[in-house]
């Protein structure tokens, strides 16, 4: 602080006296909020806690340049953003190797002491969490940067919205003893009622509640506002020590120890085993208690204890091979049919539908479950009022395995697929030697409208963020939008037209339709929703066509010959270019300037990215550098703006680079870049 700056501050106090208070003040509140929130063993009551943060943040508001980063107060506080940053692990972060029964189980336990050459080995069992992996940098003490796992390699920069985790602490315990730098690992997950709590309010609001705890915690880390991610109630459980500056621990267990030391959540349920036989105990005694959880736990990951075992045994490309997961049995549940719906997909195919009587299935409410086509529900004879047994396996949709025809009244009603679509009244047409009944309103049945819309504005498709089911509804209630492309011509008083849409949102909304302007071909193929083209084949097809008029152009034995393309695909995309309302629909893009980004290779580690170059490079040709960006599928930009996604800096930097770090631009040396990019030229 200056002294100008103490000289002119109001108030009763000596400054040391001032700085001396709200360190006590910060003190107190950490040392509270580890018992509340880490060891669940509050001292105080939430009053007295609320006193102590209350008086804290006056103190900072008539004092600002008492703020550090740290405090207790700065927990939300940053501004939304306009998206993550990407950043590279320090070290990759690995997968892990399951195992789905007991005997695969065995088998590795088997292989690994054969490895270890008749070794003693000792192992840890713990619970496996169903969050999302993040990693968490510490620089002297203080939390730095967190990140999403991403790909292993690369995550995103998720820093503010980690920063709300109640549990995570953003200072180490002991400070002044902390190592310069500690990257810990650890899964954010939700517990399981505030899950449930979150989608009963989900589908109160017409959205599609999250599927498990895990898509729930990665879906609210995803958040570009803090200040929702503040909101869910997420938690953290600290799993591995990764590096922790001149602390060489010599056990798995000795690194989660001190974790806890240093104030990390770490899991009650950790245990050493000895033996197989007590890794198998562990795991029969939490295969049948992991109902009485309170949140999701998807398995049991058995380590090996020592580091020097584990240097040994060492990694796969992919894995460790000193730890392993064993996967909790896909789980079932009694329930009742309600109802049996049928629902209209993007190329109007109709799935039947079954409504239950809510029953919770591995951690979450299940109220509906697929029963995949007409035959299959011919083959289980599912009818309306049926008790049935519902399974949920990982990711599934949960699916009805059978009916408990025992327990019939004969008050069951039979369900007949209907003859017209139940959105838009088409006849329903069902080819002979297909399982799937179409609508055949195409363009003009509003629920494969719909459907189509969402798949084009999804992650993996143009990735046009806050375009949810509600917003699109209302759209085309209003007909406001009939495709894809009206979307891009939709104007700030339109969309501020719509249901409880403030100036803010409007100006959100309209600001992610426009960065979908120039997605990768691939993204755009996939987005465009024509059956059988999923993402992998739609990188195949923009891989291989290199753009859409070629693509569009392009005969059956041409798409049929692309290799990992079969007739059945092929027939499909042929079919779909034909449409006359696909041409109509590609033009009205072009129109609007919607127009994909060129030259993608295939499965290029820099697809949809963009790169800037300033200053001389050393080791490489501009245009050298160049080529390897567009050989990896990224595109070059000659400014930096927000949609830069790295810029490369030389010797001797222009302007570009202060932009860069005021947008939060990645920015990469030549080496790294060279890294990035395949190697030394
Ligand atoms: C947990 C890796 C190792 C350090 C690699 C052995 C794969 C998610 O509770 N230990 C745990 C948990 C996850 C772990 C390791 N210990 N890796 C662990 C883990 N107790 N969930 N994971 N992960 C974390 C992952 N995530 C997304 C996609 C692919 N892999």
């Amino acid at each position: 602080m200056s002294a100008k700056a103490q000289s002119e501050q109001p108030g009763p106090r000596a400054p040391s006296e001032l700085v001396r208070r709200v360190e006590g003040l910060r003190a107190q509140l950490r040392y509270h909020s580890h018992r509340y929130y880490v060891l669940d063993a509050p001292e105080i009551s939430d009053e007295a806690y609320d006193a102590l943060m209350q008086e804290l943040r006056d103190l900072e508001a008539m004092h600002p340049e008492l703020v550090t980063p740290d405090s207790p107060t700065q927990r939300v506080g940053a501004p939304p953003a306009a998206a993550f940053r990407p950043v590279r692990h320090r070290e990759p972060m690995l997968s892990l190797a399951n195992a789905f029964d007991e005997d695969e189980l065995r088998a590795w336990h088997r292989r690994i002491t054969a490895a270890l050459g008749g070794q003693a080995v000792a192992f840890t069992c713990e619970l496996k969490f169903d969050g999302a992996a993040v990693s968490l940098v510490y620089e002297h003490g203080v939390f730095a940067r967190g990140a999403t796992r991403g790909d292993g390699v690369q995550g995103e920069d998720v820093t503010a919205n980690l920063r709300t985790v109640r549990s995570l602490p953003l200072r180490l315990h002991d400070r002044e003893g902390a190592p310069a730098l500690v990257e810990v690992r650890g899964e954010i997950y939700l517990p399981l009622a505030a899950l449930d709590a979150i989608n009963e309010e989900r589908i109160g609001a017409g959205q599609t509640p999250f599927a498990n705890s895990r898509n729930a915690a990665a879906g609210s880390l995803r958040q570009l506002d803090p200040a929702v991610t503040a909101r869910r109630p997420l938690q953290l459980s600290v799993y591995q020590v990764g590096e922790a500056q001149g602390r060489p621990f010599r056990t798995h267990s000795q690194a989660l120890a001190w974790a806890r030391e240093a104030g990390f959540p770490v899991s009650d349920e950790v245990r050493r085993a000895g033996s197989f036989e007590e890794i198998l105990a562990y795991i029969r005694e939490w295969s049948a208690r992991r109902a009485t959880l309170p949140f999701g736990a998807d398995g049991v990951v058995v380590k090996v204890d020592s580091v020097d075992q584990q240097a040994e045994l060492g990694a796969t490309a992919q894995a460790p091979r000193w730890a392993i997961a064993y996967k909790f049995p896909a789980e079932e549940a009694e329930t009742r049919v309600r109802e049996i719906r049928v629902q209209v997909g993007r190329t109007g195919a109709l799935t039947p539908v079954a409504d239950l009587e809510p029953v919770r299935v591995t951690g979450v409410v299940v109220r509906r479950a697929t029963l995949h086509n007409e035959d299959e529900l011919r083959r289980k004879d599912v009818r309306i009022g049926d008790a049935v047994v519902v399974r949920r396996a990982g990711e599934v949709i949960p699916e009805v395995v059978r009916v408990l025809t025992e327990k019939r009244t004969g008050a069951e009603r039979p369900f007949d697929m209907p003859a017209c679509c139940p959105v838009c009244g088409a006849p329903v047409e069902r080819p002979a030697g297909e399982a799937v009944a179409r609508c055949t309103g195409g363009a003009s049945c509003p629920a494969q409208v719909l459907e189509l819309l969402m798949h084009f504005g999804s992650r993996e498709a143009l990735d046009i963020d806050g375009v949810g089911p509600k917003l699109l509804r209302q759209l085309l209630d209003r007909g406001l939008v009939a495709d894809p492309a009206d979307l891009f011509r939709l104007t700030k008083e339109q969309v501020l037209g719509l249901d409880r849409m403030a100036d803010k949102s409007a100006d959100n909304v309209l600001a992610a339709i426009d960065r979908a302007r120039r997605p990768a071909l691939a993204r755009l193929v996939y987005g465009l929703g024509i059956r059988h083209v999923g993402l992998h084949v739609a990188e195949v097809l923009a891989a291989h066509f290199q753009d859409l008029d070629a693509l569009s152009a392009a005969s059956f034995e041409a798409v049929r010959d692309v290799p990992g393309i079969g007739p059945a695909i092929a027939a499909s995309v042929v079919e779909y270019f034909q449409r006359p309302s696909t041409r109509t629909l590609l033009r009205k893009l072009a129109a609007v300037g919607v127009r994909p980004e060129g030259r993608p290779a295939r499965g290029g580690r820099l697809a949809g990215k963009t790169v800037v170059f300033t200053g001389t490079l050393g080791r490489l040709t501009r245009r050298e550098a160049a080529d390897r960006v567009r050989a990896l599928g990224g595109t070059v930009g000659d400014s930096v703006g927000r949609r830069t996604d790295y810029l490369v800096v030389g010797a001797d930097p222009g302007s570009k680079l202060d932009r860069a770090r005021k947008l939060g631009v990645t920015v990469l040396d030549e080496t790294r870049f060279l890294e990035l990019t395949g190697g030394s030229p």
